[in-house]
C-alpha cells in the first residue's frame, strides 16, 4: 500500500535556476497572492496540491468510519443527533476538498480509485479503532483538535479553492472539537468507571493524535518545497508543539493525565517538552500495517461497489437529458 505519488527532492530551486514563469509565480506567492485554477503554475505545485488535498479529502471520508460505527450506540438521543451531524459534516468536508482537487485537473473518480488501490494515503489516525464511547469523546477532543491546529493555518494556503474550502471546514471543526471535549467532561465527572474509561481513551489516542502532524521535520520530505510555495504554512513539529501546549491544560482541567512521563513545562521555550511518538509505529501504519487499515479500505471498496448503480443511474439520466436537449 501507499506508493508515493510525488517526491520533493528537498533541493529548492534558487532564483537563478527558475524559468521566467517560475520566478514570476514565486513572486506572486511571496507577495501573498492567491493562485487560482486557471493561472499558470509549476507542475510540481499542481501535483503537490493534488496529493495533499486528495489525501485530506480521503481522510475526511475514511474518518467517518470510526465515528459512524458509534451512531447506533450513542448513549442518548441527543448524543446520537450530535454525532450524526458531525459525521455528516465530515462527508461534506470530503466533498468540498474533492471539488478543490478537481479544479487542478483530476477527477473525483480518479482520486477514489487511487485511494482504493492504495496509491494515495489518508491520515494515519483513522487506522486505530474506537473501542467504546469514551473513544468518541477522545477522537472529537484530540483528533478534531489536532485537525483544527493543522487546518487553521491552511486557511491562508496559497491555492484559492483550497484556502476557501478550509475557511468553511474550520468553522465546523471547532464545533466537532467541543462536542468531543463535552463528552470527555461528562465522562471525567462521572463515576469512577467512567473516569477510568476517559483516562484509558486519552492514553490510547494521545500518541496517534501527535502522529497526525506528520513525521518530525528532519524526516518530512515535502515541507521545504511546500512551505516555499505556501501550500503549508507551518512545519509539522511547529504544529505538534502548539497542539501539545494547547491540549495539556485541557487535560488538566478534565482531571486526566497525559500519558507522558517526560511532559514538562519549559519556561525558556515557553512550551512543553514532551516525548515523540513511536515513529516506527507511525511508518508501519502508513505502510498499511495499522490495526484497522484493511477494514477501512475494505469498507470504502464495498461502499464504492455498492454505490455503482447510483452512479450509473445518474449518468444514464444525464445522458438522456442531454440527448433530449440536443433533439429540441
Ligand atoms: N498519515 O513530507 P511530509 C481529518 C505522509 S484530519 C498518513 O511531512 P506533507 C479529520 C506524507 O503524505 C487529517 N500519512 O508530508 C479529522 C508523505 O508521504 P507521501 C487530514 C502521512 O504532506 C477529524 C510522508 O508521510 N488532514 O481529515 O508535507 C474527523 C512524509 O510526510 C501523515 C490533512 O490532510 C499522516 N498523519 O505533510 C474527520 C491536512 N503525515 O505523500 C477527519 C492537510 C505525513 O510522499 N495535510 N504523511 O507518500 C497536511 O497538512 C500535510 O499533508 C501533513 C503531512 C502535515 C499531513
Amino acid at each position: 500500500m501507499y506508493a508515493q505519488m510525488v517526491k520533493s527532492t528537498g533541493n529548492l530551486k534558487t532564483r537563478d535556476e527558475m524559468s521566467p514563469e517560475e520566478a514570476h509565480f514565486q513572486d506572486r506567492i511571496d507577495a501573498g497572492e492567491k493562485i487560482e485554477p486557471k493561472d499558470w503554475m509549476p507542475e510540481g505545485y499542481r501535483k503537490t496540491l493534488i496529493r495533499q488535498i486528495g489525501q485530506h479529502a480521503h481522510s475526511e471520508i475514511v474518518g467517518q468510519l470510526p465515528e459512524g460505527n458509534w451512531i447506533t450506540r450513542a448513549p442518548t438521543l441527543e448524543r446520537k443527533a450530535i454525532l450524526l451531524a458531525k459525521v455528516q459534516d465530515e462527508a461534506g468536508h470530503g466533498l468540498y476538498l474533492y471539488c478543490a482537487a478537481e479544479t487542478l485537473g483530476v477527477s473525483r473518480d480518479e482520486l477514489t480509485e487511487d485511494l482504493l488501490s492504495g496509491r494515495m494515503k489518508y491520515s494515519s489516525i483513522f487506522n486505530y479503532p474506537t473501542l467504546n464511547w469514551a473513544d468518541i469523546g477522545a477522537v472529537g477532543w484530540l483528533v478534531d483538535g489536532a485537525a483544527i491546529m493543522n487546518q487553521v493555518p491552511l486557511q491562508r494556503t496559497s491555492f484559492g479553492p483550497y484556502s476557501r474550502a478550509m475557511i468553511r471546514i474550520c468553522k465546523e471543526e471547532s464545533f466537532h472539537q467541543r462536542q468531543g471535549y463535552d463528552i470527555m467532561m461528562k465522562m471525567a465527572q462521572g463515576s469512577e468507571a467512567q473516569k477510568r474509561m476517559a483516562q484509558d481513551a486519552l492514553n490510547r489516542v494521545w500518541y496517534p493524535a501527535l502522529m497526525m502532524f506528520g513525521p518530525s521535520d528532519k524526516d518530512s520530505v515535502h515541507s521545504g518545497q511546500s512551505m516555499a510555495w505556501k501550500i503549508k504554512i507551518n512545519t509539522n513539529d511547529e504544529l505538534r508543539q502548539k497542539f501539545v501546549d494547547q491540549t495539556v491544560p485541557q487535560a488538566e482541567f478534565l482531571g486526566l493525565t497525559v500519558p507522558d512521563e517526560n511532559l514538562k513545562w519549559n519556561e525558556e521555550k515557553g512550551g512543553y517538552d514532551f516525548s515523540e511518538p513511536d515513529w516506527n509505529e507511525f511508518f508501519e501504519v502508513v505502510r498499511g500495517n495499522g490495526p484497522c487499515n484493511t477494514d477501512r479500505i475494505n469498507a470504502r471498496i464495498k461502499a464504492w461497489e455498492d454505490g455503482a448503480w447510483v452512479r450509473d443511474g445518474l449518468m444514464a439520466h444525464a445522458q438522456k437529458k442531454s440527448s433530449q436537449v440536443a433533439a429540441e
